[in-house]
């Protein structure tokens, strides 16, 4: 069993879509084991977003995701990681085949409408930070 963080993003929860996204991570036996509602503190997302610090999107990003509320979730079942970010979808959402989130949904390049967690090592690093507040 693995555990990863998945949050929708702000773009998917004013488009009505978290209904339609939590539906494909369950179809395929994922479970959600935890999950809030909130939006996001710039404090939080700095610790998340530690990898990107510097690169030219930052700033950009952390606008968008503190623009509206999110939701984040542990989901939890075998190879979570890689299940969840096949279901997402590549990140650039022209490079996203469809049949994925960001495939069947996705217009911006910044407002992609999902996160996966990386690695099981992020996923640990993410829980806390998310889940530890
Ligand atoms: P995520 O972390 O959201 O699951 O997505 P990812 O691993 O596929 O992408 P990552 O490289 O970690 O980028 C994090 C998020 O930053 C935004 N981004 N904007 N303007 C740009 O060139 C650019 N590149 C990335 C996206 O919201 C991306 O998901
Ligand atoms: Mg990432």
């Amino acid at each position: 069993m693995e555990k990863t963080l998945v949050i929708i993003k702000p773009d998917a929860v004013k488009r009505g879509l978290i209904g339609e996204i939590i539906k494909r991570y369950e179809a395929k036996q994922l479970t959600i084991t935890k999950m809030m509602m909130l939006t996001p503190s710039r404090d939080t997302l700095v610790k998340h977003y530690a990898e990107h610090e510097g690169k030219s999107f930052f700033e950009n990003l952390l606008a968008f995701m503190m623009s509206g509320d999110v939701v984040v979730m542990t989901i939890t079942g075998p190879n979570a990681v890689a299940q969840v970010r096949k279901i997402n979808g590549a990140t650039k959402f022209l490079d996203a085949e469809m049949g994925t989130i960001r495939g069947d949904y996705g217009v911006d390049i910044t407002a992609n409408l999902v996160h996966g967690a990386d690695s099981t090592d992020s996923a640990k690093k993410e829980i806390d930070i998310w889940f530890g507040l």
